[in-house]
């Protein structure tokens, strides 16, 4: 195929048949916290690389206990939520497919009822973010709840909390088969809460400066390719965002100098999520010159694939490979309703619609029944 989007890529120790990546998506259907049957048969669906995504990217997973922050939402902390991951990826290996497990850390994107002990989720500071995580009551019955007052993070602990990464990857990759790690440092968890005045007014050296503020995602992306080798380690970011009502008053230099910094790393890939997550590619009063960033990153050594999403069609997607703007374009709703997308893309059609009442929670309907072409 000489089409530049079914063209073949390197990405790390894997050869990725073409460049359509399944997104990360949050579907709240681990009750538990623990991988079931009904997840890989979802991930399967989509993992064969001649209709489906030449690379998967998981569901956001917490890395701790304290890392949770919505109901029924994966983790990777414990034998039984390794064992359920492992069903998971022999699935999506034996379509021939490949899987990356995202890392995720929610910081003050929690809840109580959600935290061990009902202790207060952890922020870089005490402020409280205006949005809404996902609880499901004793009836089963799912809806969304304010966020709860964060406490911040105590200096000593912060090591630990990179550690939990490094612990995390290891175990995806060792124990639980994934082919490597995206580290989720998008949309308002803890690594975006930590880079931006937003939600980081900390008066230590993990915050004030621009080197401060990017010290811990740093530290982790680091402790992250120690464990699991940089060639198996991406980072997904988004500059602008507003999503769970993070903001930063200067992104160009802030981003400027994190991928400068990731330059000297040799990762899998950098993945960024231009403009508001799930939403409009321009967010109002938040410009961003997302073709700088990249060329700050290249012009710093940087080799990284560079993976971009966020409302991407098959023609933009196509545009973006062929100016050799991206190398890969991460695709999110359009797989959740469309298991063969990359087929469909193929084929200029037809495209199937998303249903939103299903999107979190529930059982088969709406997550495993789309039904391929030709189903
Ligand atoms: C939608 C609902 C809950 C969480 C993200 C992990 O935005 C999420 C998420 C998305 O990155």
């Amino acid at each position: 195929m000489s089409h530049p989007l079914f063209s073949s890529f390197r990405l790390g120790a894997l050869t990725l048949p073409h460049r359509v990546v399944m997104a990360p998506l949050t579907r709240n259907r681990a009750p538990g916290a623990v991988p079931n049957a009904l997840m890989a048969e979802y991930y399967a669906q989509r993992a064969d690389p001649l209709t489906g995504a030449s690379l998967i990217v998981s569901e956001a997973t917490a890395i701790s206990p304290q890392g949770q922050g919505y109901a029924d939402v994966p983790g990777l902390y414990d034998t039984e939520q390794l064992d359920g991951w492992k069903r998971v990826t022999q699935a999506v290996h034996a379509r021939g497919g490949r899987i990356f497990c995202q890392l995720w850390h929610v910081g003050r994107v929690s809840h109580q009822l959600l935290q061990p002990n009902h202790q207060l989720p952890v922020a870089p500071s005490a402020i409280r973010a205006n949005t809404k995580t996902y609880l499901i009551d004793c009836e089963g019955q799912g809806g969304f709840a304010l966020t709860s007052e964060p406490r911040a993070l105590h200096r000593h602990e912060i090591p630990g909390i990179v550690h939990d990464f490094a612990v995390a990857a290891r175990n995806a990759v060792q124990s639980a088969g994934f082919d490597g790690v995206e580290i989720h440092g998008a949309n308002g968890y803890l690594l975006d809460q930590f880079l931006k005045t937003g939600a980081n007014v900390r008066t230590d050296d993990y915050g004030g400066s621009i080197e401060n503020r990017a010290r811990l995602m740093l530290e982790v992306t680091r402790a992250v390719a120690d464990a699991v080798g940089a060639e198996r380690t991406g980072l997904r970011i988004s500059p602008v965002t507003p999503a769970n009502d993070i903001v930063d008053t200067d992104p160009q230099p802030l981003f400027r100098h994190l991928v400068r910094a990731l330059a000297t790393l040799p990762l899998a890939y950098i993945h960024v999520i231009e403009g508001a997550t799930g939403g409009p590619r321009e967010v109002e009063g938040r410009p961003f010159d997302y073709a700088a960033m990249k060329a700050s990153y290249r012009h710093a050594g940087g080799r990284g694939a560079w993976m971009v999403n966020n409302g991407y069609d098959g023609a933009m997607a196509a545009a973006a490979i062929e100016s050799g703007r991206a190398d890969l374009v991460a695709f999110g709703k359009a797989f959740i309703s469309m298991p063969d997308l990359t087929e469909r893309i193929r084929r200029g059609g037809p495209f199937a619609a998303l249903e939103r009442a299903t999107l979190y929670g529930g059982g088969a309907a709406g997550y495993t029944d789309y039904p391929a072409l030709g189903d």
